[in-house]
Formats: structure tokens, sequence, C-alpha cells
């Protein structure tokens, strides 16, 4: 196979400064300032959101970029740099159904963050997006294109609106206006995220916890394979294992498998007779012990002193995801036992699954030798180039200028 080539986001400064342009170039007039918001990986914790589980997500560096400016009319325009679709209404008219293709993720939020508006929504705005996380990779493009709207309609408005419901409002485009059932951890991740740390976040209330996840310092790097298997949320299977987490909490008479204490494990499973729908809880309940037995491991001391649990906890999880939960599909799967063969500590998927992007835990000076056997195997397996990243925990949604 080729040589395996990891790649760096654009540089942050020029995209902000391209954006502006295209934004004059579409509407001939400056924009009233650039907004932007990161895309993310999940450490640990995947499929339990939408359980009130617990996630630790981190942004990345790449990110949405939107230019926007208030109009003196009740008109909304969106543009992108990454399509044709344009979109053209009056801001009174936005409903769910009522926008299709992906400016519906820009609409949606103006839609969704309407209680905060006073009156009805009769402002209008000019909105030009250029989106720097790669479509369809699992590393939450929609919610960078969301995340980053709000920051712009916050700012462009004068809401008033909090971090968290800035995130709520974000939830609520994907889940009513477009139509995608997640589970809130890549909008949380996306607005939420600090530089230099994981999350911890709990998904009862979106909480989140700083956690100190300096790899560099310690001579480590995640490195973030896109397998470009296509995937999206909208499909049917991401809202059947949803449905499926839930079907198991009837059956257990709880709200959510978070209730579920993982010591009495094996008395719940034996409650449910449908072998799938027990797999699934398992996943669910292990999961999220998963993720606080990796939180207590930070906590205890320095990622390089539990590289090696924390590698095993990375391993389980993508097991338990193939297993259990199958969201899994050849290309992960593939990346991920390449990763491990080639030295990784450990490797996942990350993401809703179905396609997407995994992770691997390597000693930073390897990263380049567990891509290479990553695309090595890609080419053996007949599976299309993947795109290699490293996760570098960045900022969450802000204004760049
Ligand atoms: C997708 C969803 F959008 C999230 O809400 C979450 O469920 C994730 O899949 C799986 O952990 O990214």
């Amino acid at each position: 196979s080729s040589d395996a080539v990891i790649l760096e986001a654009p540089d942050r400064g020029e995209t902000v400064d391209a954006t502006a342009r295209a934004f004059a170039e579409a509407f001939g007039y400056e924009p009233d300032g650039v907004w932007s918001a990161p895309g993310r990986v999940n450490i640990i914790g995947e499929h339990v959101d939408y359980q009130d589980g617990l996630c630790l997500p981190m942004a990345i560096s790449h990110r949405c970029f939107v230019a926007a400016a208030r109009t003196p009319t009740d008109l909304v325009r969106v543009r992108s740099a990454q399509s044709d679709v344009v979109f053209e209404g009056q801001a009174g008219d936005l409903a769910p159904d009522a926008v299709e293709g992906w400016p519906a993720y820009v609409t949606g939020v103006l839609w969704a963050l309407r209680p905060f508006i006073s009156g009805a929504v009769q402002q209008g705005v000019d909105i030009y997006l250029d989106g720097h996380v790669p479509l369809g990779s699992g590393l939450s493009s929609s919610a960078s294109v969301e995340c980053a709207s709000a920051e712009a309609l916050e700012s462009l408005l004068s809401l008033g609106t909090t971090p968290l419901d800035r995130v709520r409002a974000c939830i609520a485009a994907e889940n009513d206006f477009v139509g995608a059932s997640t589970g809130g951890l890549d909008q949380s991740a996306s607005v939420l995220a600090r530089e230099g740390r994981a999350l911890l976040l709990d998904c009862r209330d979106f909480s989140t916890t700083p956690v100190a996840w300096d790899l560099a310092g310690q001579g480590l790097a995640l490195l973030i394979t896109d397998t470009r298997a296509e995937h999206s949320h909208a499909g049917g299977e991401y809202a059947d294992r949803r449905r499926d987490s839930e079907r198991a909490a009837e059956i257990l008479g709880v709200g959510t498998l978070r209730d579920i204490d993982p010591a009495g494990l094996d008395e719940a499973l034996g409650r449910i007779d449908d072998e799938v729908v027990r797999r699934r809880a398992r996943h669910v309940i292990t999961e999220i012990q998963r993720v606080r037995d990796f939180d207590a491991l930070l906590e205890r001391g320095s990622v390089r002193e539990g590289v090696a649990q924390l590698g095993a906890l990375l391993n389980a999880s993508h097991d338990s995801l193939r297993d259990d939960y199958e969201v899994t599909v050849p290309a992960l799967d593939v990346a991920v036992d390449a990763a491990r063969a080639a030295g990784a500590h450990g490797s996942r998927m990350t993401g809703g699954g179905f396609g997407g992007s995994t992770i691997a835990l390597v000693e930073a000076d390897s990263a380049q030798d567990v891509a290479q056997a990553i695309a090595d195997a890609f080419a053996r397996e007949g599976l299309g180039s993947p795109a290699f990243f490293l996760a570098l925990p960045e900022d969450g949604s802000g204004q760049d200028r």
C-alpha cells in the first residue's frame, strides 16, 4: 500500500480569514464575526449517552467555521464552502421537516433557540459555513455545524444563553428538527470541551468535569483513523440500538440503564429473556462501568502510569461494541486489530459506529508505524485508503473574530 500520511487540520487563523472572505464574496458585504466549533473523539463511553451514562470525549483540532451577520430583514440565508445547496427562507417559517439537507443543521439551531428570542423569530441572518470536520467520519461533523451556528446566533442576537443552553438547543435541533435520535454526547463535547483536557460527561444532566489528558507531555498520542466507510445517524440501525436499550430498561423496571448497579449485572441480565436485548443491556451497563474505571485510573496517576490498564479498557469497549452491541463494520475491526497488532496500548471505534473512525492509544514515536500498519491492512483487505489524524485536545465552541 502507499505511504500513510498523518494529516493536520488546516491552520485556524487562515481558515477564519478565508471564511470571512468567502462570506463577503457570497453576500456582498463583510460579516459581523466568525465563530467555530470542533469535532470530537469519544475516548470511552460509547452508546451510553441516551441511557444517562458517562462518556469521556475531547475536542479535536478539526473545526467548523461560521461567518455570519444580522440583516435588516427577516430573511435567513445559508451557504457553505462544501456544497452548492443554499437555503433561503423567512425566519418565522422555520419548522421541523421544512428544511432539506445540511442547512437543517443550521436553521434547526435558530429554530431551537426561539425560546431565547424575544417575540416571534423575525430576525434575519446571513450565514456562511466552512466545515473542516470530515463529513461522515464519526467525528461529529454535524455537531460542529450546529454548535458553531449556535455561537454565532448567541452573539448576533444577544440571546444571553449559557453554554449548557446552547448544548440543549443543538440537541433539540438534531432530535426534533433534523430528526436524528442522537443522545447529546457530540454537542456537549463540541461546546464544552477544554484545551488540554478530556471531559468526564454525565449525561444525566450534561454536567462535565475536566480531566487531565496531556498525552504529548508523556510521549503518547491518540491516533485517529477515519476508515472512510460511510456512516449516518439518520439511518435506522442507530435508532434500533437506542430502542433495544430502552426495551432493556423497561424490562428491568428502571428509567435508564444507568440505574442498574454493575455489581448486580448477572442478576439483572437473568431477568431479560430476549438474547439480543440482553446483550445490548450488557454493553451499556459494562461500558458505563468502564468509564468509571478509566476515570479512576486518571484520578490516580498519569496516562503514562496507567497506560496498560487504560489500553485494556479501550480494547474491552471495542470488543463489547463489536460483539454485544453490533455497531462495528469490517473496516472498524480491521483498523482496531491492525493497531493492536502494531503495538498500540489499546484501540477502539469512536462515535456511533456503522463506519466512521477508530482511535488508538500509541507511543508518540510509533504513531507513524501504527498508521502504516493500518494502511497496509486496509490494502490487504481490499478496503479504500483511510485518513489519519492525531487527536489534539482543543477548546470548545467560541468566537474567533
Ligand atoms: C453518535 C451520537 F450522535 C451520540 O449521541 C452517541 O450516541 C454516539 O453516537 C455513540 O456513543 O455520535
